[in-house]
C-alpha cells in the first residue's frame, strides 16, 4: 500500500522542482522565524514595520519574476506563488505588502516602462530600500475602474494630475506610486514620486482586517509629473489589468498559506483539547471540518500550480487567474471561519491566530477583484453575457 501524507495527500512537494523547493524553504524559514513572532502585536498595534521590506529585499523575495539586470530573481510563477503561500501562512498583510511591491508596482515598471525607467526604479524596488504602491481604486469606482475620475492633462514637459485614489496598501510609507489617470478619456500609468507637489497619502485607520498591513489615499492636487514619468507602453484598462493578472495569481497561492495555517492549528487544537473525556478530534463533526479543510487546500494548491505552469508558458488566460483567486480566497474565508469555530471561546483570542487570519481574509475576498466580479468575470467567458451592468 502506497503510504498516505496527511499533510500532502497528492504529493504536491514531489512536483516541484529543486529550484522551487530551495526558494520555498527559504521563504518559509524567513516567514516562520522572523514574521510569526512579530505578527501579533503588529496585528494588536496596527502597525507595519517597512524594514520588513529590506529584509524580503536582502532574500530575493521581491520581484521574483522580474529580470536579474534589475535587480529581480528572474524565476517563474511558481516560485513567486510558493513565496506568497509561505508569506500569507503568517498574515495576508504581509503578503499584500510583497503583492503590491512585485506585481503592481515592479511588474508594470518592467512591462510598460523604458530601459531608463527600470534602471531607475527597479533595483531599489528589489532590494527594498524603495516602497512602491499601486493606484487604481477611487472613492466612487471600486469594482468599475472603467469609469474612473483620475484625469491627466498634458502641459508642456510633462502631465498636471488630479484626483483621489483610495484604500491602496503601502500608500503612506510608499517612495512611488504607479498610479492610473484618463488622458482624453484612456487609462495611462504614471510613477508619482514622493514630494512632488500636490502629491500626498493620508493613512486609513480603524481596519478590522489586514491591521499588520498599511492602507492609505492617493491625493493629487494639479501634480504636475514630467514626461519621463509616463509608462509609455500602457494605454487602456488592459495596462491596470495586466498587473491584476499578477497580483490575483499570487493571492490564489497566498489566501491557501492562510487557510493551511488555519487547518493546521485546528487539527493540532482538537487532538489536544478533550470534551466529554476525549480529545476533540474523536468527534466526527469535528473530523469532517478538518476533512473539508484538507479537500480544500490540497485541490485549490494543484489549481494554483497547474495555473502557474500556464503562466509560465504563456497560455493561461485571465479567467483562469479569476477562477483561482475567486476559489481560494473564498474557501480559505470558510476554512477560517471554521477554525475559529473550532477553537470555541479561545477562537476569538488572538494568541490562537484563526481570528486574525478570518479578518484578513474578509478583505483579500474583497480586493483584486470581490468573489462576486470573479464570478461575473467567469460567468462572462462560459456565457457570453457580460452582467456587471
Ligand atoms: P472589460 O470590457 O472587461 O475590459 C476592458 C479592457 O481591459 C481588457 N482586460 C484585460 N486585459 C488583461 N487582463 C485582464 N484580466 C483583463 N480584463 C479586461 C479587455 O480586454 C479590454 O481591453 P480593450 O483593449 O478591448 O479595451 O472592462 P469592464 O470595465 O467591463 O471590466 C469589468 C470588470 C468587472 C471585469 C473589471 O472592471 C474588474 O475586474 N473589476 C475589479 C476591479 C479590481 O480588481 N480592482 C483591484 C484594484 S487593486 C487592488 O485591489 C490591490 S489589493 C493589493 C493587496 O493589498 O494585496
Ligand atoms: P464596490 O465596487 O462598491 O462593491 C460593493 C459590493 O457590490 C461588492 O460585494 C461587489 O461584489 C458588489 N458589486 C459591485 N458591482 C457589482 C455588479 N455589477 N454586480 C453584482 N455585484 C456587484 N485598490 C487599489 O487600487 N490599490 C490597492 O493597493 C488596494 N488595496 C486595498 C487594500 C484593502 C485592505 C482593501 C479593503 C481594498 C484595497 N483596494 C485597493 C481596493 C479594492 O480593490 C476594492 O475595495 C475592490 O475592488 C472593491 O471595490 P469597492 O470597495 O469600491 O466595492
Amino acid at each position: 500500500r502506497p503510504p498516505f501524507s496527511w499533510d500532502d495527500p497528492l504529493n504536491f512537494n514531489a512536483q516541484l522542482t529543486d529550484e522551487e523547493r530551495m526558494v520555498r524553504d527559504t521563504a518559509r524559514a524567513y516567514a516562520q522565524r522572523e514574521l510569526a513572532p512579530r505578527i501579533l502585536q503588529a496585528n494588536r498595534d496596527g502597525i507595519f514595520d517597512p524594514a520588513i521590506m529590506r529584509e524580503m529585499g536582502e532574500l530575493g523575495l521581491l520581484g521574483v519574476t522580474i529580470p536579474a539586470e534589475f535587480g529581480g530573481l528572474d524565476a517563474g510563477h511558481v516560485v513567486y506563488g510558493l513565496v506568497a503561500h509561505e508569506v500569507e501562512a503568517v498574515d495576508s498583510g504581509y503578503r499584500s505588502a510583497l503583492s503590491v511591491q512585485s506585481s503592481l508596482v515592479m511588474h508594470p515598471i518592467n512591462a510598460y516602462g523604458t530601459q531608463e525607467q527600470k534602471e531607475r526604479w527597479l533595483p531599489t524596488l528589489a532590494t527594498g530600500e524603495a516602497i512602491g504602491c499601486f493606484g487604481l481604486t477611487e472613492p466612487d469606482h471600486g469594482s468599475d475602474p472603467g469609469n474612473m475620475a483620475a484625469r491627466a492633462e498634458k502641459v508642456e514637459g510633462g502631465y498636471r494630475l488630479n484626483g483621489t485614489k483610495t484604500w491602496i496598501t503601502n500608500a503612506p510609507i510608499a517612495n512611488i506610486a504607479v498610479v492610473w489617470a484618463k488622458v482624453d478619456g484612456v487609462i495611462r500609468g504614471f510613477v508619482l514620486e514622493r514630494g512632488m507637489d500636490g502629491f500626498s497619502t493620508p493613512e486609513l485607520h480603524g481596519k478590522l482586517s489586514l491591521r499588520a498591513s498599511i492602507t492609505g489615499e492617493i491625493v493629487m492636487d494639479n501634480v504636475l509629473v514630467p514626461d519621463a514619468n509616463l509608462l509609455p507602453h500602457a494605454s487602456g484598462l488592459g495596462g491596470p489589468f495586466g498587473c491584476l493578472n499578477k497580483a490575483r495569481y499570487g493571492i490564489g497561492w497566498g489566501a491557501l498559506g492562510a487557510a493551511r495555517d488555519c487547518w493546521h492549528r485546528s487539527r493540532d487544537y482538537v487532538l489536544e483539547r478533550k470534551q466529554f473525556n476525549r480529545p476533540l478530534a474523536a468527534n466526527q463533526l469535528i473530523q469532517r471540518k478538518l476533512v473539508d479543510m484538507q479537500v480544500e487546500i490540497t485541490l485549490g494548491l494543484q489549481a494554483c500550480l497547474c495555473t502557474g505552469r500556464l503562466l509560465d508558458t504563456g497560455d493561461c488566460a485571465p479567467e483562469v487567474i479569476s477562477l483561482i483567486k475567486r476559489n481560494s480566497a473564498g474557501k480559505a474565508l470558510e476554512i477560517a471561519r471554521a477554525a475559529r469555530d473550532m477553537h470555541g471561546g479561545n477562537g476569538i483570542a488572538d494568541e490562537f491566530h484563526v481570528m486574525r487570519h478570518m479578518c484578513n481574509l474578509e478583505a483579500v475576498n474583497t480586493y483584486e477583484g470581490t468573489h462576486d466580479i470573479h464570478a461575473l468575470i467567469l460567468g462572462r467567458a462560459q456565457t457570453g453575457i457580460a452582467a456587471f451592468a
